[in-house]
Order: C-alpha cells, then sequence, then structure tokens
C-alpha cells in the first residue's frame, strides 16, 4: 500500500513507518493521521510482524506539531463537532497492541511531542529538541501533551514547557525520564531498529501483555494494578511459549516461538 504522506518499509519483523513531509517539518494533518491509523491497524493485523518504528525523514524534524496551516482557518465549531484529534488516541494508540517504539530526529514540537510520547518509549538522537509551544499560538496540548508529558516528567517541568513553549534538549529529556536512549545521531536509526528487533524476537503474546500491563500502571490503583499484574502472568504460564520458554532455558538453547 503506498502513502501520501507516511513511508511504510518492512524490515524482516519490524515495521518501518516515516512520517514523510520534510518540506513540512513532517507537521501533522489529517491525512497523515488517516494514514497512520491504515499503516499501524496493518501492522497489527500482520502476525509475522512482531514491533514498530516510527521516525520523521529529513535530519531536521521528527515532527513539528499538527499541521498549522490546516487549523488556521477552520471554524472552532468543527474542532468540536469533529471532535477534531480524537483519533490519534482512540483509533491508533488504543488499537496498537503491539508495541512500537519512536525514533525523534531532531524537533518533536506540539503533536510531535505527542505522537512521540504515544509510542511505547522513545530513543532519541542527541540533537532531538522536545517542546509543547502551543500556548505561543494562543492554544494548548490537544493530542495528551498535558496528560502523558506530566505523567512522564512529573508537574514541575510539564508546567515548565507547556507555559513557556520551552523546549528540551535530548539530555534533558533523558534525565527527566522522557526518553528511554539517546544516541549519536548518526547512529538513530541502527539504534532504533536494534531494538525493534530484540523486541521483535520476544515470545509475541508475552510482548504484548508486557505493554499491556506497563501501560495499566497509568491507569489504576497499586493495588489493582499488582492485582492485574499476577492475573496477566499467570495467564501467560497458560501458554505454549511459556512452557517452550523455560524448557530452552534449561536445554540452554533459544526459544522458538509460536504466539500461543
Ligand atoms: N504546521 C505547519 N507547517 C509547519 C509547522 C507546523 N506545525 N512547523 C513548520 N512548518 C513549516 C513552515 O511553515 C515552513 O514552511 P514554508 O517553507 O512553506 O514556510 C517549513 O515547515 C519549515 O519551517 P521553518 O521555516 O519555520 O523552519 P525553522 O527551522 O525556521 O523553524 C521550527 C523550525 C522552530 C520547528 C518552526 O518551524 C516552528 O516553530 N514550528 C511550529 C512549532 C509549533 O508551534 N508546533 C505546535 C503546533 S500546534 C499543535 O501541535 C497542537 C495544537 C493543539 C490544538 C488543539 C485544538 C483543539
Amino acid at each position: 500500500m503506498s502513502y501520501e504522506t507516511i513511508l511504510v518499509e518492512q524490515k524482516g519483523a519490524v515495521t518501518l513507518i516515516t512520517l514523510n513531509r520534510p518540506q513540512a517539518l513532517n507537521a501533522l494533518n489529517s491525512t497523515v493521521l488517516a494514514e497512520l491509523i491504515d499503516a499501524f491497524a496493518a501492522y497489527q493485523a500482520d502476525k509475522a510482524q512482531r514491533c514498530a518504528v516510527i521516525t520523521g525523514s529529513g535530519d531536521k524534524a521528527f515532527a513539528a506539531g499538527a499541521d498549522i496551516k490546516e487549523m488556521a482557518d477552520k471554524p472552532g465549531a468543527e474542532f468540536y463537532s469533529e471532535d477534531f484529534f480524537a483519533g490519534w488516541t482512540s483509533q491508533l494508540v488504543k488499537s496498537t497492541r503491539k508495541p512500537w517504539i519512536a525514533a525523534v530526529n531532531g524537533f518533536a514540537l506540539g503533536g510531535g511531542c505527542e505522537l512521540s510520547m504515544m509510542a511505547d518509549f522513545i530513543i532519541a538522537s542527541e540533537n532531538a529538541k522536545f517542546g509543547q509551544p502551543e500556548i505561543k499560538l494562543a492554544v494548548a496540548p490537544g493530542m495528551g501533551g498535558s496528560q502523558r508529558l506530566t505523567r512522564a516528567v512529573g508537574k514541575a517541568k510539564a508546567m515548565d514547557m507547556c507555559l513557556t513553549g520551552r523546549l528540551m534538549g535530548a539530555e534533558e529529556a533523558e534525565r527527566a525520564g522522557l526518553v528511554s536512549r539517546v544516541v549519536p545521531a548518526d547512529k538513530l536509526m541502527e539504534e532504533a531498529l536494534k531494538a525493534a528487533e530484540t523486541i521483535a524476537a520476544m515470545p509475541p503474546l508475552a510482548a504484548m501483555m508486557n505493554k499491556e500491563m506497563v501501560n495499566i500502571a497509568f491507569e489504576t490503583t497499586l493495588d489493582t494494578g499488582l492485582l492485574m499484574e499476577r492475573r496477566m502472568f499467570q495467564v501467560l504460564t497458560a501458554t505454549e511459549d511459556k512452557a517452550e520458554g523455560m524448557k530452552a532455558f534449561i536445554e540452554k538453547r533459544p526459544g522458538n516461538w509460536q504466539g500461543k
């Protein structure tokens, strides 16, 4: 399937999705959203694909935000009646149960920062810059920035970024817990694909459940989360892959995963 605003490649068991509007610093418009929903649904449905990576084309930006030119003349009532931006969480994040990583090169601003935070984790290049500068446009984050950023870095830094619009560099982002690793710019894709290949080689049901378990930590109380964790662990013990995984460990050989 070929798209207008994104590129999709399969590299073994890894799906690589590249935002491809470099002339607009990969700004996110309605076409990008529709195409990402389609591409992620195809990734989710393809049993041979075990991990995905999303990145931006060009060396300047992951994505410089929601497309300001698309929003500039749009009547306010339409933002509400269309529930503008709802699809990012309801169709993209919630439907993608398999793991995906954001490889952030350059600017990840506004919706770009928010998209990177929708991924399961972020690997950033040394030149990455994160920000929620919507206040300078007299708006505010609309795709999860005020919520996911606050959960990731805490109130002090989230308030600072949302209220001043300042950008956070890769090192600060790693210190604050927004990104999991910072790598040299010329190694970003190599490192992100290597991480994705590592995940792709894991037992797939366990990968999905590990992702689900960590996400539950953001949604519930400690007691309920601990109960759900135990129940999910117990569910995994009933899989064929668990029998294989423990047998393979004892026999000192790699596991041969069936996803069952
Ligand atoms: N939307 C559309 N086009 C963009 C965007 C964007 N977010 N960002 C950059 N571009 C375009 C520029 O217009 C320019 O196009 P052209 O060449 O046709 O003029 C091209 O990309 C290159 O950009 P610059 O010339 O500005 O490049 P610089 O290197 O000078 O600056 C910056 C790079 C600092 C990243 C600068 O482009 C910038 O500040 N961009 C906007 C960042 C921003 O404000 N992002 C937040 C957008 S709003 C959002 O994401 C959520 C809104 C929530 C609303 C909720 C409503 C319900």
